[in-house]
């Protein structure tokens, strides 16, 4: 059981100590905190960070959570006043006014020639509930364009859409993290949480000692190896074997009877198409397309089979969850909807025999994709297209219907085209580090260079940030008041403890995105919405998503900041809380579909699944797949900042296979050349014999030479526009060794059936 947590309402003062009860800087867990400074007279103010108690952490950071204070100290690199380029081609530092005004001009003179989809905005999932919000409005209303995406589309996409298909609504984890405790049996696919949420690891203990941890990941990554105690298991597909993999141990449990059979006749429909669907990929067809071996896919089958079976009958729970391992595909929607299927199949989601859910991965990507700034959709989760949406979202924005624009292009195809014919030719990013996190980053780069105007808002000088017109600087974490939602749909207070750090110049130092908004409305002739006072966005919020999926319209500032964290959605009429089992008041939808589904029918939906023409790398490529060290965050904008952090992993690496190695003519801390059609990265070989000898692992986190996402293809899902970051052809060699023919691109064929690594296999 939880610990109880206690409130955390706010801030206290002893002497030149202040402390602030906030959450992390960084991923969706969202770990509380309590931040200190200390001020001292004619010294720099000095910080520390302690982990607190909240449900998601009970106490514990990792590395980035407890280094977190660090970058509040920097002041060599800080953005403190805005940036103009010069006709020498540099950045120099300006007043707010002249970048304001140059902005404004720029935007008006791209709108005028090309009209308002001319200028497009590019958000992200680190921003607050407010600022998201704000952003969407700011797009639509000031700026009057339909393009206008972020940086979740790479991220929470395909499972995103998934969940809207299966349950008729998207909440990562509709149910508190803490239910995992009680699992017997958690199937993972494509996490590696030990890494990317450290202290989600407690919530798995239960599942790990009882033996009933299942790991799928082509390597054996931190989270594999805790498999190893307890007789869990590690399952270790090819990159993109995932979806037939999970279609043959569907395949597998219909064939032994262990579908849950009541629950599916009177909560689920679909049942017979998505039955017909998977019939013919048995364990012996699957293998080759899966690289997985029957036995094993048997295995996965009966374990679960068993598990859920006497979770239903009142024994523990089980859990099916899914990462970016299993989502970040071309066809990732369709492989979250097989682990969605599997889990209705069993008849776990929305019942006390356990769930589904995906892993929120930033900081606020929960909420970032439901406040409207995705291209296809208004706050709340509304559509874009669907009329009685788009008249709420204009009465209470007081606008005409009619001038609101539709949906635009998703993340890929807006980084792909801008700055060249049909794109858009002035952007404004906000919270993400595209030069180095889109797909085929080579690329975005040079667009980004092809554009009339670029305008990037940061508190650091990020790789984007560097290719910009203007720059404008922000405040970061602790220096403003905001709601984020983590990922388990909890609204959370980030609180602000510090002041930004003042500049040389007058009219310059950071300042809030709230206010930066409120300004270029008003100089585009929007003197009114746009206000700059967060708790004043948020009482907006509620409004907008009243009557919504996601529905924020019960909750209110004060009552989040008196710390109750309350879980969307939270409509008017249930205002009433809820006792948690640890007596800490709880407000909100704790567990969702215990009833119902969020159809109109109240029913789940199963469907036929079909897969694609499975892809496997010609003769003489490799699978790149790409993800995280546990010590930088994303872009690394940050975390390359922080001494601790970039001393543990100061450069690229690539995790190879000993054997791999050594046939490329590789050894353990040899510089390799990784290619392809896209371009070249340069990494540090580490040599891993537990990931497979067909696939290499290198983190996204660098810069220049060092950057995956150089190779990374432009193909994305069809159902969510998610872009293809882990199944990657490509060939590696020596650095300084001769190039041969680079690989091109996926080469459609019969799957090499390679065989894990002996480390691999179980
Ligand atoms: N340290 C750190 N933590 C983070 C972040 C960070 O940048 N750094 N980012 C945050 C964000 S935004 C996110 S989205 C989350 C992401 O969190 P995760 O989803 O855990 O992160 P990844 O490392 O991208 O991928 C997880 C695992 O998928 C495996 N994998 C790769 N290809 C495949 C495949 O085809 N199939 C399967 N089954 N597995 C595959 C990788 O080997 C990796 O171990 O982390 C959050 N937390
Ligand atoms: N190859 C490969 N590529 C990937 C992934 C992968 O697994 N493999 N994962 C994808 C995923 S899941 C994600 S989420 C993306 C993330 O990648 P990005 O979108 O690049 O995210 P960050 O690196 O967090 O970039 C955030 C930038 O915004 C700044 N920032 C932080 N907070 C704020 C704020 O409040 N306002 C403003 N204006 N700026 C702020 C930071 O300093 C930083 O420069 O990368 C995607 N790219
Ligand atoms: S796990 Fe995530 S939220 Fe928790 S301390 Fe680490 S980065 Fe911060
Ligand atoms: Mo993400």
């Amino acid at each position: 059981m939880t610990p109880t947590a206690r409130t955390r309402t706010g801030s206290t003062r002893t002497g030149s100590t202040r402390t602030v009860q906030t959450h992390c800087p960084y991923c969706a867990l969202q770990c509380a905190m309590d931040l200190t400074v200390v001020e001292r007279p004619g010294a720099p103010d000095s910080f520390s960070v302690d982990g607190a108690s909240f449900p998601t952490n009970q106490g514990r950071l990792c590395r980035k959570g407890n280094t977190a204070a660090e970058l509040l100290t920097r002041r060599h690199d800080r953005l403190t006043a805005p940036l103009l380029r010069g006709d020498d081609g540099e950045l120099h530092p300006t007043t707010w006014e002249a970048a304001l005004t140059h902005v404004v001009t720029e935007i008006r003179r791209i709108q005028d020639e090309h009209g308002p989809d001319g200028v497009g905005v590019f958000g992200s999932g680190g921003l607050t509930n407010e600022k998201t919000y704000a952003l969407g409005k700011f797009a639509r209303v000031a700026l009057g364009t339909a393009q206008i995406d972020y940086n979740g589309r790479f991220c929470m996409s395909s499972a995103s859409k998934a969940s809207t298909l299966a349950f008729g609504l998207d909440r990562g984890l509709p149910f508190p993290l803490t239910d995992l405790d009680a699992a017997c049996t958690v199937l993972l696919l494509g996490s590696n949480v030990a890494d990317t949420m450290p202290p989600f690891v407690q919530h798995l203990e239960g599942a790990q000692t009882s033996g009933g941890l299942i790991v799928v990941d082509p390597r054996r990554s931190a989270t594999a190896e805790l498999t190893a105690d307890g007789g869990g298991l590690h399952i270790a597909p090819a990159p993109g074997g995932d979806l037939i993999l999970l279609l043959s141990v569907a395949q597998v449990v219909l064939e032994e009877g262990f579908a849950a059979e009541d629950y599916l006749s009177r909560r689920v429909t679909g049942l017979d198409a998505f039955r017909r669907s998977v019939a013919h990929w048995w364990p012996e067809r699957a293998q080759a397309a899966t690289g997985v071996g029957a036995d094993q896919i048997r295995l996965v089958a009966r374990r679960l089979g068993h598990a859920a079976r006497a979770a239903r009958a009142g024994g523990d729970p089980v859990y099916i969850l899914t990462g970016r391992g299993v989502e970040q595909h071309k066809d990732g929607t369709d492989t979250a909807r097989a682990a969605i299927s599997l889990a209705l199949l069993l008849g776990l989601p929305g019942s006390r025999a356990g769930g589904y859910g995906t892993l929120t991965g930033q900081g606020n990507g929960q909420g970032g994709r439901e406040m409207g700034q995705k291209t296809d959709q208004l706050p709340g989760i509304r559509s874009i297209t669907d009329p009685a949406d788009r008249a709420h979202m204009a009465r209470i924005w007081g606008v005409d219907e009619e001038s609101l624009p539709g949906p635009g292009q998703p993340a890929a195809q807006l980084l792909h085209t801008m700055g060249r014919d049909g794109g858009v030719k002035g952007l404004l990013v906000h919270g993400s580090n595209v030069a180095i996190s889109a797909p085929d980053a080579g690329r975005v780069v040079e667009n980004l260079r092809a554009l009339d105007l670029l305008v990037v808002a940061d508190f650091f000088l990020s790789e984007t940030a560097e290719e910009a017109d203007v720059v404008l600087p922000v405040l970061q974490w602790a220096e403003e008041d905001g709601t984020m939602t983590n990922l388990e749909g909890r609204v959370l207070r980030r609180r602000k403890l510090v002041e930004p750090p003042s500049s040389a110049g007058p009219d310059s130092g950071p300042r809030s995105e709230l206010w930066i908004w409120h300004e270029l409305a008003r100089r585009l002739g929007r003197p009114s919405g746009f206000p700059v006072d967060p708790a004043e966005v948020f009482a907006e919020i509620r409004q907008a998503t009243a009557g919504a999926a996601a529905d924020y319209s019960g909750l209110d500032w004060d009552l989040i900041d008196a710390g109750h964290a309350p879980y969307w959605p939270v409509p008017s009429a249930t205002l009433s809380g809820e006792a948690s089992l640890t007596g800490e008041p709880i407000i909100g939808t704790t567990r969702m579909f215990l009833e119902r589904f969020a159809h109109p029918d109240g029913k789940a939906r199963l469907a036929a699944i079909t897969p694609g023409k499975i892809s496997a790398p010609a003769p003489g490529q490799l699978t790149l797949t790409t993800g995280r060290h546990m010590e930088h965050y994303q872009s690394g904008t940050q975390t390359r900042r922080v001494p601790a952090l970039l001393d543990t992993h100061p450069e690229a690496t690539v995790a190879v296979h000993p054997a791999t190695a050594l046939e490329h003519g590789l050894d353990d801390g040899d510089q390799a050349v990784i290619a392809n059609a896209q371009g070249e990265m340069t990494a540090r070989v580490v040599c891993d014999a537990g990931i497979r000898t067909d696939t290499i692992f290198a983190p996204f986190h660098y810069a220049g030479a060092g950057t995956a996402n150089r190779l990374t293809q432009a193909l994305t899902d069809p159902q969510s526009r998610m872009a293809e970051f882990k199944n990657t052809p490509v060939t590696l060699r020596p650095a300084g060794a001769s190039r041969t023919a680079p690989a091109g691109v996926t080469h459609d064929a019969e799957p090499a059936v390679t065989a894990p690594s002996k480390e691999t296999r179980l």
